[in-house]
């Protein structure tokens, strides 16, 4: 007898189109568990004793995209200690990842057969609110990137690097695309219309 697969749903949309946040929202409506990549990241950065704090920290304020071993290696290891913890946890919202060609070969390379990606969850917003929903946080957030020079420097990276793998699970007819200039409410209304007839 063989476990099933956990099923993964990716939540890409660029900086500040509201994935951490309608996460949030998801995980009290539906059974899946939330897993920032970029999260990760930032706690493995000031993780005492990692070799990669500095890496880490010099790609998040330069908006480059971290290289894949070391993010798959804290996607999997969060993956695996939640299903010990409990294994009827096997739902997971993989927020801001795959975000480049790097990332997917990663993913495909470590996760083919070892995970169900259902489909991706897409919040399309303007580059001008993103920014000013990021420029607003970064008023009392820690987040070294959340000032208008990173955030240029992220949106490069989005455009250029993200929105092809959108564009590749487009063509897989694996995207589900809400619009994320609206409120909170709004754009959870729509991704629970999503998420009633997915799951
Ligand atoms: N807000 C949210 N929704 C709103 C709404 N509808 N109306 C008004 N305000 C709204 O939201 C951002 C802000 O907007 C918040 O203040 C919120 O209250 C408000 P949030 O939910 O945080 O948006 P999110 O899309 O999660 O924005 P975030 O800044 O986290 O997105 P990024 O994709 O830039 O950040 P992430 O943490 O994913 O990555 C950061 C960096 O880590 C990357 O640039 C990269 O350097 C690195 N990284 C990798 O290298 N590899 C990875 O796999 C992942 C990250
Ligand atoms: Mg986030």
């Amino acid at each position: 007898l063989r476990m099933a697969n956990p099923r993964v749903v990716f939540v890409l949309g660029g900086p500040g189109s509201g994935k951490g946040t309608q996460c949030s929202n998801i995980v009290q409506k539906y059974s899946y568990v939330h897993l920032s990549a970029g999260e990760l990241l930032r706690a493995e950065r000031k993780r005492a004793g990692s070799q990669y704090g500095e890496l880490i920290e010099n790609y998040i304020q330069e908006g480059k995209i971290v290289p894949v071993e070391i993010t798959i290696s804290l996607i999997r290891k969060a993956m695996d200690e939640t299903m010990v913890s409990d294994a009827s946890k096997n739902k997971f919202l993989i927020d801001g990842f795959p975000r480049n060609q790097d990332n997917l070969d990663g993913w495909e390379k470590n996760m083919e057969g070892k995970a169900d990606v259902a489909f991706v969850l897409f919040f399309e917003c303007s580059d001008e609110i993103c920014i000013q929903r990021c420029m607003e946080r970064g008023l009392n957030s820690n987040r070294s990137d959340d000032n208008l020079e990173s955030l240029k420097k992220r949106f490069q990276t989005y455009w250029e690097s993200t929105r092809p793998i959108i564009e590749h699970y487009h063509k897989l007819g694996k995207v589900r695309k809400v619009d994320a200039s609206s409120t909170i409410e709004e754009v959870f209304a729509d991704v629970q219309k999503i998420f009633s007839h997915e799951d």
